[in-house]
């Protein structure tokens, strides 16, 4: 345990992870105090392993002995012990937003598979899979602040991490979809400018990200070499 007593709930947490983000933007938002604790997920602490059933962050220490894990569950507790729910009352719309929050996690898969992704072909395949979720999501946007209107929920949470990847992304490479899709671009500008979403990464995160792709050695991998490369 990273301390014998816990005095307050404890986030553990890796610099990068979109998971993450959307467990800090929900207690910044909620004005919950919680101490982060980042871990090295290449060489996992032994006693991360053994409190994180599955040994993924984020995982949130409430006290020595209770552990939550999954974002979704994590961020639903935070909001049901605030006062004021960052999610719906109505239950269809309620639902409504939960849908899209599992459309959040299946996009940040696809974002999994353009870094990762090995040839041009294989990036491509990833790249078409983002712009489908992209018109996707166009369609069902109204041209509000937030997805919900001018009230900050949780699908706000779980898309701005989303978004995040293409302030990097969009350095090295060219993502189309980003201007064509206006009320998506919008709704991303706004998301940026909201402090808790500002504050849940560090201030050199574009560069730490930039350095991560790298490290994949994937396709591309190799354009934020050439961009780095130019920089120097
Ligand atoms: N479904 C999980 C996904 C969390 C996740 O994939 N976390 C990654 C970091 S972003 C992780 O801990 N990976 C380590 C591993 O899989 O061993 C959630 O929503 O919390």
């Amino acid at each position: 345990m990273p301390t014998a007593k816990l005095s307050q709930i404890t986030l553990i947490s890796h610099y990068l992870c979109p998971y993450v983000q959307r467990a800090i933007i929900a207690l910044t938002e909620q004005r919950i105090e919680f101490k982060r604790i980042d871990i090295d997920l290449a060489n996992k602490p032994a006693w991360f392993k053994k409190l994180s059933p599955l040994g993924k962050v984020p995982a949130l220490l409430i006290d020595e002995k209770t552990v939550l894990f999954e974002s979704n569950v994590i961020v639903e507790y935070i909001n049901d012990i605030s006062g004021s729910s960052l999610l719906a009352t109505d239950p269809l719309a309620r639902a409504r937003e939960r849908a899209w929050i599992e459309f959040a996690s299946a996009t940040l898969n696809n974002i999994g598979q353009l870094y990762n992704a090995k040839t041009e072909v294989e990036y491509l395949h990833a790249y078409s899979l983002l712009e489908s979720k992209w018109c996707a999501l166009e369609k069902n946007l109204s041209g509000s602040t937030f997805f919900n209107g001018e009230h900050f929920s949780l699908v706000d949470a779980a898309f701005a991490p989303v978004f995040r990847y293409f302030d990097a992304f969009e350095n090295f490479s060219e993502f189309k979809f980003l201007s064509l899709c206006t009320q998506t671009a919008s709704w991303r500008k706004n998301l940026a400018l909201r402090p808790s979403v500002k504050t849940a990464v560090a201030a050199d995160y574009i560069g730490l990200l930039t350095a991560f792709v790298i490290k994949r050695n994937s396709y591309l991998g190799s354009l934020a070499n050439n961009y780095q490369l130019k920089l120097r």
